[in-house]
């Protein structure tokens, strides 16, 4: 495949920018998903007990920031090696997390769309296709290895 310097700088950018407000933009993530899927809350132990969607809950927070960062050094990965490498032991742990919580391979295309409502969100004008593209394309590469790790283990 090719990722190009310019995508991953597009990609860098916009994260320096929905860096700036963690509680807003990890909420509105994680709305925008149960707003496509409604059924996906349960899946979430952070909110099996509550109706609403909890603003700065602090494992809310950390899980969608880790998935921005992780699709963030993907991009970097594929510009730099034309591959993703992400740590054995954490893909190993990625995907049984999401094995076990029942997340299934259509679920990835809602995250997908999720984070590129977010992506639209926070950067208002600056926000384009070649933004989205560039996102897309480090995502779908991040999701095919939690993806076949997670066939690996059942
Ligand atoms: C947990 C990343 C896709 C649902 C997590 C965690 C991370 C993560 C870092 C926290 C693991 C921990 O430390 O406990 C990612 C990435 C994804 C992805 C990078 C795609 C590239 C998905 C999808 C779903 C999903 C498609 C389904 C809607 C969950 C659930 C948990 C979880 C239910 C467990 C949360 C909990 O109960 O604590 N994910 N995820 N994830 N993810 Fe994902
Ligand atoms: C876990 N996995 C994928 C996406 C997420 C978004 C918000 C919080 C946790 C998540």
């Amino acid at each position: 495949i090719v990722f190009t310097e310019k995508q991953e700088a597009l990609v860098k950018e916009s994260w320096e920018i929905l860096k700036q407000d963690i509680p807003k933009y990890s909420l509105h993530f994680f709305s925008q998903i149960l707003e496509i899927a409604p059924a996906a809350k349960d899946m979430f132990s952070f909110l099996r007990d509550t109706d609403e969607v909890p603003y700065n809950n602090p494992k809310l927070k950390a899980h969608a920031v880790k998935v921005f960062k992780m699709t963030c050094e993907t991009a970097i990965q594929l510009r730099e090696k034309g591959k993703v490498v992400v740590a054995d032991t954490t893909l190993q742990y990625l995907g049984s997390v999401h094995l076990k919580s029942g997340v299934l391979d259509p679920h990835f295309e809602v995250v997908k769309e999720a984070l590129v409502r977010t992506l639209k969100e926070g950067l208002g004008e600056k926000y384009n296709e070649e933004v989205e593209g560039a996102w897309s394309q480090a995502y779908d590469h991040l999701a095919l290895a939690i993806k076949t790790e997670m066939k690996q283990e059942d």
